[in-house]
């Protein structure tokens, strides 16, 4: 049974996976049904992804999405070994970034490779309307065989990734993808959780109030591995490019932090970008040190996300207020029996 809420995103959901769902309405409440997943093995869906069946995929992204019956035995048959690079792109909204993603996939299609791209946090009320602006900026690519295109909604209204992606991101990564493209929009945590998702986080900025770059956010420095100065036909570009480059310190392993400045509507500077990522990919702190950091990230918040999942905030409110007019209320005595 789910809420009315979690029914607005399947609907949602269903518009963007032509998934056959059967909607079975009792009182208040909906239940979902997918003759599809019931007929479907997992070892047929496993086999399919494997292939590169797109439609599988967005019915295997859906099923994990929303942790419908199967889910479980779906991520339990992956083989999570098979590395497909991570590229996480933020910045804040309006910076261009899907308009980059865009030139990227031009780029990267035409060089042969097969893609995949998330677009986190399109029902974010600071970024109202992106899912329709990206599907216009990325438009051309939506029925291009070598590029699969999938918007997932963030986890709340302060940004944050959707509570999902690490498991989505594996699902995608069990189809023949060269690169998985994450675009999130820079609020809230989204930022620096992508980072901690992603082999390579691209932080795209605009040269915005003046030439100045100390008013960009606290922890930005810390997540770029490459800055992109997006916007560059505007007037202070490449002052606030010059002023970047001293602000932007060296990482961990010795990777320089490359800023490329880049007009992602023209396609200037994307051929650079790219092979700013390759070099990272190839970087020392990309390897083994960079590979343990995100696993062990992935297996904690997984861990976390799995005690927590019998925890609702609703029920311990409801509890608390009981518990709290009880004469010698201490709220460490309380929560014993959660822990
Ligand atoms: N002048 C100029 N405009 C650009 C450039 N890149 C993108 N834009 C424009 O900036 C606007 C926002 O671009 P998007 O690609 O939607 O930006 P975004 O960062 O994906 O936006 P959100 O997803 O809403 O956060 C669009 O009108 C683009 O045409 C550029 O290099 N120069
Ligand atoms: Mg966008």
């Amino acid at each position: 049974m789910i809420s009315r809420k979690r029914l607005l995103i399947f609907v949602r959901q269903y518009w963007q996976s032509n998934n056959p769902f059967v909607l079975h309405l009792s009182g208040n409440e909906y239940k979902l049904l997918n003759p599809l997943f019931i007929v479907s093995s997992t070892d047929k869906l496993i086999d399919r992804l494997h292939s590169g069946d797109y439609r599988t995929l967005a019915k295997c992204i859906t099923l994990v999405e929303n942790e419908l019956p199967g889910s479980e035995e779906l991520l339990l048959s992956l083989q999570t070994g098979h590395h497909v690079p991570v590229i996480g792109i933020t910045g804040p909204p309006g910076a261009g970034k899907s308009t980059m993603v865009n030139a990227l996939l031009k780029n990267l299609v035409a060089g042969g490779k097969k893609i995949a791209v998330l677009s986190v946090d399109p029902s974010s009320p600071f970024n109202y309307g992106a899912l329709l602006g990206d599907r216009i900026r990325m438009s051309e690519f939506y029925l291009n065989p070598n590029v699969y295109i999938r918007s997932l909604a963030s986890r709340g209204s302060l940004g944050g990734l959707n509570g999902k992606i690490i498991e989505i991101l594996d699902v995608l990564r069990s189809c023949p993808f060269d690169f998985i493209v994450v675009e999130t929009v820079g609020v809230g945590q989204s930022e620096v959780e992508i980072a901690g998702l992603a082999d390579t986080t691209i932080v795209v900025v605009v040269p915005e109030g003046g030439d100045e770059v100390q008013t960009m956010k606290a922890g930005v420095m810390e997540i770029a591995d490459i800055f992109v100065v997006n916007k560059g036909d505007r007037d202070n570009a490449d002052e606030f490019v010059k002023n970047l480059k001293y602000l932007a310190h060296s990482k961990a392993g010795g990777w320089e932090i490359p800023v490329v400045k880049c007009v992602a509507t023209e396609g200037v500077g994307i051929d650079e970008l790219i092979d700013k990522i390759s070099r990272h990919a190839h970087s020392i702190s990309y390897s083994a040190e960079k590979h343990a950091h995100l696993i062990t990230e992935k297996a904690f918040q997984l861990i976390q996300q799995k005690r927590m999942s019998d925890i609702s905030k609703t029920r311990l409110k409801n509890r608390l207020e009981e518990e709290e007019r009880k004469p010698g209320f201490n709220l460490y005595r309380f929560i014993k029996e959660f822990c």
